[in-house]
């Protein structure tokens, strides 16, 4: 096994190598495909060739003895790797005690300590509060029924091409058709959409794509009927989006301005993601309520509602909870992972990546169907288009599954599904992260190649 990062003293159990030593899917994981499609209800349709058994670092490793380069993190979550030994031994010695009391009756101090955690690194020193619960969805319900108890007004404003959940009312939040939400409706009401910064597409400033939002949120609306106006601050599975530069706080100013709560959705950018603790730090935003989840617990599912006391502390006593809201198995995982991301310094490590994604993927600007290679930190994104400048989700289909046949996880996103993006373990191995690029580059170069051979 190579040596590692010897600046974080980062060491691997498993070989980071891309080794793919079967036809992809092989035996071993095409017949439990077999087994999937007669078991498992068909919505729910697996896209990587490989049933995986074991991972570490930057990599996968599949049934047939495949290792394929990680550079999804399991859609944001594994930011300090699938099996850190902290955060597996945190679980293992939290579960040996007890895997679940149900905090609401029984209590215990892992919650307590990830609150505490969650209050100190999320930005401003105000009093604050946080609520734990178990996927992102019903964190980003949960502050919506804060945000209504605490203002005692209905409204919710989303932005252009959000994602929040698919839950009926993240349903109604999420911006996206097909295929969150063609079918399941109807769905909740007091949900209105506004427009948000895509520089790349708009070409306005920050100041002047708020002043178009804040002139919906006071039209169409009325701050007297908006409880809060819920963001993420780059968006995820919208397109890896990021706003101009004074979009963000103009528009927190402007909830401050009417008694409107800003909700930040930190569930994808956060947790050191975009090279700081969260998006929102770069432009130095306090949120009146964050929203957390993925990263926040090396893989167990737990989110957070985080904010300032006086709001979070308007629903009464025994108003929010859920049964498995903060499981101690969970929580344990989640301060090993937060204990590690500052031990290890991985919101530097996420700018560092930043700097090799660019390097390797920059150049391919010069194939003229690059529209744009955006981001921060571990958070980049290839914007693939046609030669016509029109959105290209045909190419974008075709590299992924081209990249997922030579041993690289890589996903896509975006509203026209052509966007390309990165989401590596924040503890990736150097080479293992430039060789895994290089598949991905050579991919778009061929596939662009193979067109104009058509033409
Ligand atoms: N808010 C910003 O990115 C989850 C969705 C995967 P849950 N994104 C991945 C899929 O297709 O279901 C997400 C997010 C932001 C909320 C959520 C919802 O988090 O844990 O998936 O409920």
């Amino acid at each position: 096994t190579p040596e590692g990062d010897p600046v974080r003293n980062l060491t691997y159990r498993l070989p980071q190598e891309r080794r793919i030593v079967t036809a992809l899917p092989g035996p071993a994981s095409a017949a439990l495909a077999d087994r999937c499609s007669g078991s498992v209800g068909r919505a729910i349709s697996p896209t990587t060739p490989g049933y995986m058994v074991d991972g570490d670092g930057g990599v996968l490793v599949d049934a047939d003895g495949n290792s394929f380069i990680d550079l999804a993190s399991g859609i944001a979550v594994t930011s300090v790797g699938v099996s850190d030994e902290k955060v597996v031994e945190a679980i293992r010695e939290a579960a040996g005690h007890f895997t679940h009391t149900a905090f609401m009756s029984t209590p215990y101090e892992s919650y307590v300590q990830v609150a505490e955690k969650l209050n100190e690194i999320t930005p401003g020193d105000h009093d604050k509060r946080t609520v734990l619960f178990s996927t992102g969805a019903e964190a980003v319900e949960n502050a919506v029924k804060i945000s209504r108890a605490y203002t005692g007004k209905p409204g919710v404003v989303v932005m252009d091409r959000a994602y929040h959940g698919r839950t009926n009312l993240t349903m109604a939040m999420t911006a996206k058709n097909r295929p969150y939400k063609s079918g399941f409706g109807p769905f909740a009401p007091d949900v209105t959409r506004v427009p948000m910064s895509y520089p790349v597409r708009d070409g306005l400033t920050g100041e002047q794509a708020a002043a178009r939002a804040i002139y919906r949120m006071e039209k169409e609306v009325g701050p007297e009927n908006i409880a809060c106006v819920v963001a993420e601050p780059i968006q995820g599975e919208g397109g890896f989006i990021v706003p101009a530069e004074g979009f963000l706080p103009a528009i927190a100013a402007w909830c401050r301005a009417n008694d409107v709560v800003f909700v930040a959705d930190e569930i994808q950018a956060g947790m050191c993601r975009t090279g700081d603790w969260f998006a929102v730090d770069h432009e130095n935003i306090i949120p009146d309520l964050m929203t957390t989840a993925k990263g926040i617990a090396g893989g167990m599912p737990l989110s957070a509602v985080t904010g300032r006391a006086e709001i979070v502390d308007a629903p009464g006593v025994g108003t929010l909870g859920g049964t498995y809201s903060g499981n101690p198995v969970a929580c344990a995982a989640a301060v090993a992972a937060m204990g590690q991301m500052a031990d290890l310094d991985l919101a530097a490590r996420a700018r560092e990546i930043e700097q090799i994604i660019r390097e390797e993927l920059e150049p391919l600007t010069t194939t003229g169907r690059v529209a744009e290679v955006r981001g921060r930190g571990a958070m980049v994104a290839v914007e693939l288009v046609d030669a016509d400048g029109v959105p290209d989700p045909a190419l974008t289909t075709a590299v992924v599954s081209t990249c997922l046949g030579e041993g690289v996880l890589v996903l896509s996103c975006g509203m026209d599904g052509n966007v390309l993006r990165l989401l590596p373990p924040l503890v990736i191995d150097e080479a293992l992260l430039r060789e895994g690029l290089g598949v991905l580059a050579d991919a778009v170069r061929a596939t662009v190649g193979q067109e104009s051979a058509h033409v």
